[in-house]
């Protein structure tokens, strides 16, 4: 042994570890805590050390929780996100904080040089963001938030501000990337569809040509384990991607990956019902916007629906079709109530079988197939189980009248955010917690589970 590895081998021998002071407080005011931890004063990040800026699908989320306590916040969280907006209808991905180091994340600002590279498509002048987008969980979002205080949502005109926003997001995803053809969105990048690293995307990430890895800087990997982040092989064609995009001025309809993804879409059917909603309580008709979530449910199932395996698929636009393998992506249309009862009825069994386990294998539901040869319990969303999609699950559970079903994924889901100190994900056989700590949606949807028990109508 050299002399400096006897001095760390020493220094390591005489650490004293200290636990950290047990947390106090019950779990309703802890995830309030860490909300109240992780807001800059507009907006709420998902984790201050691994994710230092606003995130969009995080932002709805998190709305979904704060609403509990702080109704204010919550119409704040999506307003903030809803003005970087572009004029095309998208909104980013990512709303990059000024203040923070253009190190702490990557892509960082000056990567995807929204303002110059997607000037054509309407990026704003004077926030910087991405240029990808995230699922459309903002319409859901906003009528919730609406419903925990109408009073105040009123005054504030909040329903009327954000209605034209949310409609033009819409617009934007149904008639610009509608790339299949066949009346569902595709995304465009791994990023886009929330899990970025699931084995849906292997096939047709296959195809492309990764950026070299000495062309950019992970942050990453200063924050969480590199063997349970995506490798650096994923990392070049996560860049790739980008940046074709990106020098292509954000344009829709070039890019090399375009897929068909259920989650995504699921989301719009029901952020469609919630506009239509929306659209109502501010004195219009909202039977169009109804309808036309019934044809994209029924496009959905038409489209990416398999009934040997009993769940939904992702369809590769750009490739052979429906991709073989088995996520949660494809359970969470079960949250959709108008969902043919035979559809609803095989998710249920699938949810519950040898794939996923719930209530049997797992607690929680794992982000892929149990049995899948990909399968890893810590790989980003190669396994592991996450808050959110369990989230949307016990809405669907619930929805199809699987209330002893519901009731465990909720009382597991409170159990393992407060065991393991609102984990961002858990390995799906032990829930040991994975990744960052404090995470806001753990938070946040543990506020939501939790008003839940009060008989609170959480539609
Ligand atoms: C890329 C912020 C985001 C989540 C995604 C999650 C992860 C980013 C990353 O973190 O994605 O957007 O760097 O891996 O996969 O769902 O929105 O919490």
């Amino acid at each position: 042994m050299d002399r400096t590895a006897q001095l760390t081998a020493r220094r390591t021998e005489h650490q004293v570890v200290y636990d950290p002071p047990p947390p106090t407080g019950s779990l309703h005011v802890r995830a309030v805590r860490v909300l109240e931890g992780n807001w800059t004063g507009t907006s709420t990040v998902p984790s201050p050390s691994l994710y230092p800026h606003q995130w969009s699908w995080d932002s709805a989320f998190i709305a979904i929780g704060l609403r509990h306590s702080s109704p204010l916040r919550a119409q704040t969280e999506l307003e903030t996100l809803l003005a970087a907006q572009w004029t095309d209808g998208r909104i980013p991905h990512i709303v990059f904080n000024p203040s923070v180091p253009l190190d702490a994340y990557f892509p960082s600002p000056d990567f995807w040089r929204s303002s110059t590279a997607g000037r054509a498509a309407g990026a704003p002048r004077t926030v910087q963001t991405s240029g990808i987008v995230q699922p459309p969980v903002h319409a859901l979002a906003a009528w919730l938030v609406h419903r925990a205080d109408p009073g105040l949502s009123r005054a504030r005109g909040f329903l009327t501000r954000v209605y034209p926003r949310l409609a033009a997001w819409h617009r934007y995803l149904l008639h610009r990337r509608d790339l299949g053809g066949g009346g569902l969105v595709s995304v465009v990048h791994p990023w886009e569809q929330g899990m970025d690293n699931s084995p849906c995307w292997d096939a047709p990430l296959a195809r492309i040509t990764p950026a070299p890895a000495r062309s950019f800087r992970r942050a990453d990997l200063g924050h969480g384990a590199p063997e349970d982040r995506p490798t650096d092989l994923d990392y070049g064609r996560y860049v790739r991607l980008a940046t074709d995009y990106r020098d292509g001025a954000y344009a829709d309809g070039q890019g090399e990956f375009a897929v068909e993804d259920p989650a995504f879409n699921a989301l719009l059917v029901a952020s469609e019902h919630a506009l239509a909603r929306i659209a109502q309580e501010l004195g219009a008709a909202g039977t169009a916007r109804h309808a036309r979530a019934e044809r994209l449910t029924a496009a959905l199932v038409e489209r990416l629906w398999d009934p040997a395996r009993g769940m939904f698929l992702c369809r590769d636009v750009r490739g052979p079709g429906l991709i073989p393998e088995r996520s949660v992506s494809g359970l969470i249309p079960l949250m959709l109530p108008g969902l043919p009862p035979d559809v609803a009825a095989a998710l249920v069994r699938t949810l519950t079988g040898p794939h996923f386990g719930l209530g049997a294998a797992t607690r929680l539901v794992p982000s892929y197939d149990l049995l899948g040869e990909a399968f890893d319990p810590h790989r980003y969303w190669r396994g592991p189980a996450w808050f959110n999609t369990g989230w949307l699950l016990e809405r669907g559970l619930r929805t199809h009248g699987e209330r002893a079903r519901a009731d465990a994924l909720r009382s597991a889901l409170l159990g393992t955010a407060d065991a393991t100190g609102f984990a961002e994900y858990v390995d799906p056989y032990t829930d040991a917690a994975c990744g960052a700590l404090g995470f806001s949606w753990t938070a946040a949807l543990t506020l939501d589970l939790l008003r839940s028990d009060e008989g609170e109508d959480r539609g």
